[in-house]
């Protein structure tokens, strides 16, 4: 009773307090002429009463709701070095946790994003963003830009943590009390890199489907497209040219041979491969006989095929990159790899920051490029390290997932990287303070086939269900802040009408079906 009285009395306290204070909107205001941070310009200040939708000018065109508000909007520029900037929003909203997010970017971009500033607020944080150091998702900002090549490689995202946490301390009043990260794809890289570079600025970091690796990655995926005859960024004459060019209607024949092969190996015929590493697919069953001439691979695509599926090693004999994950051409991100042009990211990497020309003539692609990729090792990009100690002695805990569908990044690559620092810190399971989730039949970051949400953000119904068993970042919360790590995360099927639900395991653990659900199994 008398713990009750007392807690009442701290409350109205509390509420008194609150209410001297100036209301949100006016200390949002006065943000714009009270901030005084290093390096930093606040270009606007906005406060967002009730929930809206928004939108940014400039070459990305971002736009989302905002439905947590009322927050705070913060858009600001941290001068990086004479001749770089990383421009940046922090959604501040007035229920706060009291924790800090710091967001990625995808592919070479550019783009502040809005999906997940809109998520990490709806969940009560401090979310930040920023535009990686350029604007836009050409590469052409990093021409003859060593140091916008130094943003995107390791430096945006550590000021986008060192100024953003400066921010919110100074419109709250008190440090965040965590500071958490969430990216995927590029996202996934950066919070990697932090990981090793910077391993103080985070707490917490998701990084899904992450492009370590990064020279390798681009290389490979460049490698994929001129498989197929592919070697123009600009035209898609491939399909007319090239006798290795498959067309959508033949990759139909290839994909459904796939699972006749496959699908089954996990003891469910539901299009869903749960291992693709354990698919030894044979392009030669389809290949066309005397007189066939439609739905049936040629030789020369046979060939194709078969280097598709095949991992990639390099002029030295050693490994570039895993292969291409079975039943991952059906994703329809495949296109940006196998739709007709040379892979556009990896054309513009060789071109803006590799060769520093505009022009070049990828014809005659190939593993020299890649060795080329490496030794350049633009900003020192390839995010490919096993030694991940610092974080590791800090007390930071990272989470990492992978769809097992993704035609972008083969998740093969993320027991490889896991490998990699299992190897390197001499541990034989990393399940102290890092963990991997292996999500089947998810794309790349999110969609796909079966319950692939668990909230991992990146596009907006991908967080089914609030709670730390079904959601990776509340889960990676509930592991810093509690102790509690995540044995399992649970995925839910995206809004058909039914919630369908799948327990996802973390690597070196299997997804085995018992004969009516899938358990993770040693
Ligand atoms: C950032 O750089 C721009 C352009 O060089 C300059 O105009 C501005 O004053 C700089 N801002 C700060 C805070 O250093
Ligand atoms: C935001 O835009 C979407 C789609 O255009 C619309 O359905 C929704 O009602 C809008 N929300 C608000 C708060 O204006
Ligand atoms: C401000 O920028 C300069 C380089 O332009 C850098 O040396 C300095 O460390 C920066 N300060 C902060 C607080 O980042
Ligand atoms: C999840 O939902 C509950 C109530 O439905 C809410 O109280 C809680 O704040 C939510 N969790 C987060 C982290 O937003
Ligand atoms: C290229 O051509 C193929 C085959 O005609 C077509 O399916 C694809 O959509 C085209 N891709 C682009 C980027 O125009
Ligand atoms: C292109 O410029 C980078 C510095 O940004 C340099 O490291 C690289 O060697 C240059 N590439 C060539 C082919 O000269
Ligand atoms: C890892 O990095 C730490 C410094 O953070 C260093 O002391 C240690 O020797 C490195 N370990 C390996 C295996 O390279
Ligand atoms: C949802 O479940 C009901 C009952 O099992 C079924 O009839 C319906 O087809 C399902 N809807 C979808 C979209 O799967
Ligand atoms: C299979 O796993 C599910 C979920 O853990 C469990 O409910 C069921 O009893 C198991 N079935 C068998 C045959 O072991
Ligand atoms: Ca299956």
């Amino acid at each position: 009773m008398l713990h009750h009285l007392l807690l009442t009395i701290a409350i109205l306290l509390l509420l008194t307090f609150a209410c001297a204070e100036k209301h949100p909107s006016a200390k949002c205001q006065a943000l714009k002429k009270t901030l005084q941070l290093e390096n930093t310009t606040i270009l606007d200040v906005a406060y967002v009463a009730a929930p809206t939708n928004v939108s940014t000018a400039g070459s990305c065109q971002s736009s989302a709701s905002v439905t947590a508000a009322p927050l705070c909007r913060v858009y600001f520029v941290i001068n990086t070095t004479a001749t770089s900037a990383v421009h940046a929003e922090a959604w501040l909203p007035d229920t706060w946790y009291g924790r800090f997010l710091g967001l990625g970017n995808g592919a070479l971009n550019g783009c502040i994003d809005y999906v997940d500033l809109d998520y990490g607020t709806s969940l009560h944080f401090a979310a930040v963003g920023s535009d990686n150091g350029h604007d836009g998702a050409s590469g052409l900002p990093f021409l003859n830009h060593p140091e916008v090549i130094n943003d995107y490689a390791f430096r945006a995202i550590h000021v986008e943590a060192v100024v953003g946490k400066q921010i919110v301390e100074a419109y709250y009043g008190m440090p965040a009390a965590r500071s958490y990260f969430l990216g995927c794809s590029s996202g996934g890289r950066q919070g990697t890199q932090e990981a090793l570079k910077f391993p103080d600025d985070f707490d917490g970091i998701v990084a899904g489907s992450p492009a370590t690796d990064l020279n390798n990655v681009l290389g490979w995926e460049a490698m994929l497209s001129h498989y197929v005859g592919e070697t123009s960024p600009d035209s898609n004459t491939t399909a007319e040219t090239s006798p290795k060019f498959i067309t959508p209607e033949l990759w139909s024949v290839v994909s459904a041979e796939i699972l006749r092969q496959c699908d089954a190996l996990d003891g469910v015929k539901d299009g869903i491969i749960t291992e693709p590493d354990a698919c030894n697919f044979r392009p030669e069953a389809i290949q066309c006989t005397d007189g066939e001439t439609t739905g049936c691979l040629s030789p020369v695509q046979v060939e194709a095929v078969k280097n598709i599926y095949s991992p990639l090693y390099g002029l030295d004999g050693q490994l570039v990159y895993p292969r291409l994950s079975p039943g991952a051409e059906a994703d329809p991100l495949a296109s940006f790899i196998f739709g007709g042009t040379f892979f556009t990211f990896t054309a513009d990497w060789e071109r803006y920051a590799v060769l520093n020309v505009t022009e070049h003539d990828f014809t005659n692609f190939g593993l020299q490029d890649i060795a080329l990729f490496n030794e350049v090792n633009p900003g020192g990009s390839a995010t490919y390290d096993g030694n991940l100690s610092a974080f590791r002695d800090r007390g930071g805990k990272f989470l990492t997932y992978h769809g097992q569908r993704d035609p972008l990044i083969s998740s093969t690559n993320s027991k490889r990287v896991y490998d990699l620092i299992s190897h390197t810190l001499s541990l034989p399971l990393l399940d102290d303070f890092y963990r991997l989730f292996l999500i089947p039949g998810m794309g790349h970051c999110f969609g796909g086939l079966g319950p692939t949400s668990f909230g991992q953000g990146i596009t907006t119904g991908t967080n089914a269900v609030n709670d730390s068993a079904h959601n990776i970042l509340l889960a990676l919360v509930d592991w810093v802040e509690n102790g509690v790590a995540p044995a399992t995360i649970i995925g839910s099927a995206d809004g058909d009408g039914n919630l369908t639900e799948r327990t996802h395991c973390r690597y070196p653990m299997r997804s085995v079906f018992n004969g009516t659900a899938f358990v993770c199994d040693e």
